[in-house]
């Protein structure tokens, strides 16, 4: 039993990260860039569409202030852990140095669908885009080839899409989203890093073209698109009143994801005690602002009753008439889309390498390519599974489990800062949250009641992900791990 609760010890992640190999050039500034980076993405570019036509119509603006209250309470403590323990391997390392190593195995098997899960997702996303631009120019891949296997097709009237055969047509394989996950893998083998200054600029783009649309699309909103603001509850489970507001803040929760992806570069952080919680906090609140006022416009320019597509700002700048604007947002949402995908994918690679260093996952992950100095054999793994992912799922199923899984995630990060705080007071902590314990109380009671309003179905394919994965931990890891050698 004491071997499933074997902790990291403070002082060696520490001296780790006094003494990493890691240029510190990053600064607060670029914290917050990466933030942002990574966390403006599929979520409001395409799944709010989706949310605000099937669960919460025009009061989507109030599931964007629940889920982002929520990551607030979980950013708090991220920031406080991120002050104390300045490592890569993110909430990954905080469990393995607070609850034990069996939680760190629970961790990283999360992570996967924060990391790998979600940017099959992203990719999902990217390819309605690249469709749309595509078919602007006269360039169309048949539905069945940008959808998955066996998913009933409609067209963008919501009509069913017919065969020759007159039979309705389903989708076979999505093909753009297999090619995006593809590139984004091929460039990580080859070490192509997305500098901080690349990194930089697509912020700048993605952000200067979610303002257009805000400040653009302010002037053709009809208020009588707002009404009714709450729509009556169908009586189906999640759709519309107030139990469709959480179910789409659960849904949307997933626009919020990768504020903590800026934890990760901990060790390339000037002051990483100070910008990491700046870099933090400071994207995520950027990030709310922007996405009520998108979320807002959006329902406002466009019935909310249309809004079941994968382009959903595509569709609101079409209706607006304004082509030139139609084409920016077009090329924003898939550069934007880009980045986020190979941040996650990037990420993911780094977490599986941090596990394989501690013994938890096979040597191979932390294999690094003699010429390209990257971890190839963990990059070509990582990239083959989500591509197929990608390829094979739909939207909806595999960003409600991204939800699930990261909240999951955020739960145990709430936990560790409570049981850091009580177990060692003694350290310093650059950061700290404040209200101990409420905040990490209130962000453990808010990750559930999201993760309630995501419904039953998902609860159960998460349980099954996750004890299949304590089972690998009981059949593997438990055995390899490395720390169980030395203490
Ligand atoms: N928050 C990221 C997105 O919405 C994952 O794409």
């Amino acid at each position: 039993m004491k071997g499933l609760f074997r902790k990291k010890s403070i002082q060696a992640i520490q001296a780790e990260s006094k003494n990493g190999q890691l240029k510190r050039s990053l600064n607060a500034l670029n914290m917050v860039s990466m933030g942002i980076g990574c966390i403006i993405g599929a979520g409001i570019f395409v799944l709010t569409g989706k949310a605000a036509a099937m669960h919460a119509g025009p009061a989507i603006t109030l599931s964007f202030v629940l889920a982002g209250f929520a990551c607030a309470l979980a950013a708090l403590c991220y920031a406080e852990l991120a002050s104390v323990l300045p490592v890569s391997g993110s909430a990954y390392t905080y469990a393995y140095a607070t609850l034990g190593e069996l939680f760190a195995w629970a961790m990283g098997w999360l992570l996967i669908l924060e990391y790998g899960l979600a940017s099959a997702t992203v990719a999902v996303g990217w390819s309605g885009y690249v469709v749309s631009f595509l078919n602007d120019f006269g360039i169309h891949i048949p539905a069945q080839f940008a959808n998955p296997w066996g998913l009933a097709l409609f067209t963008r009237d919501g009509l069913p899409m017919m065969g020759s055969s007159g039979q309705q047509l389903t989708g076979i394989f999505n093909l753009p989203a297999f090619i995006g996950i593809i590139l984004v893998t091929i460039l990580l083998i080859i070490g192509i890093k997305e500098s901080a200054k690349v990194n930089n600029v697509i912020v700048i783009i993605k952000v200067s073209v979610v303002l257009v649309f805000i400040a653009v699309g302010a002037f053709y909103i009809n208020k009588l698109n707002w009404s009714p603001y709450i729509p009556a509850p169908t009586g189906k489970p999640g759709e519309f009143g107030f139990d469709g507001i959480l179910k789409a803040a659960g849904v949307i929760f997933f626009a919020y994801i990768g504020f903590e992806a800026v934890s990760t570069a901990a060790q390339e952080a000037k002051n990483p005690q100070r910008d990491i919680p700046i870099g933090i906090l400071g994207s995520l609140c950027i990030c709310t602002i922007l996405y009520i006022l998108v979320s807002a416009v959006l329902t406002g320019i466009v019935p909310y009753t249309m809004l079941n597509v994968p382009d959903p700002i595509a569709i609101a700048v079409d209706r607006i008439g304004l082509g030139w604007l139609s084409f920016v947002i077009k090329i924003g949402a898939i550069m934007g889309l880009s980045s986020v995908m190979l941040v996650l994918v990037y990420g993911q690679t780094r977490i599986f390498y941090m596990m394989s260093l501690d013994g938890l996952i096979p040597r191979f992950f932390s294999n690094i390519h003699p010429k390209f100095k990257t971890p190839h054999y963990n990059t070509v793994f990582v990239g083959a599974i989500i591509s197929i992912a990608a390829a094979l799922t739909p939207l909806n199923t595999l960003g409600n489990l991204v939800s699930m899984g990261t909240l999951a995630a955020f739960t145990i990060v709430c936990f560790s800062v409570m049981y850091l705080r009580k177990m060692r007071p003694d350290l310093h902590r650059p950061f700290t949250v404040p209200f101990m314990p409420y905040i990490p109380i209130a962000g453990i009671m808010a990750c559930a009641y999201l993760m309630y309003g995501l419904g039953w179905q998902v609860f159960v394919t998460l349980k099954t992900y996750f004890i299949s994965g304590i089972l690998i931990y009981f059949i593997y890891g438990r055995y390899k791990s490395k720390l169980a050698k030395t203490v």
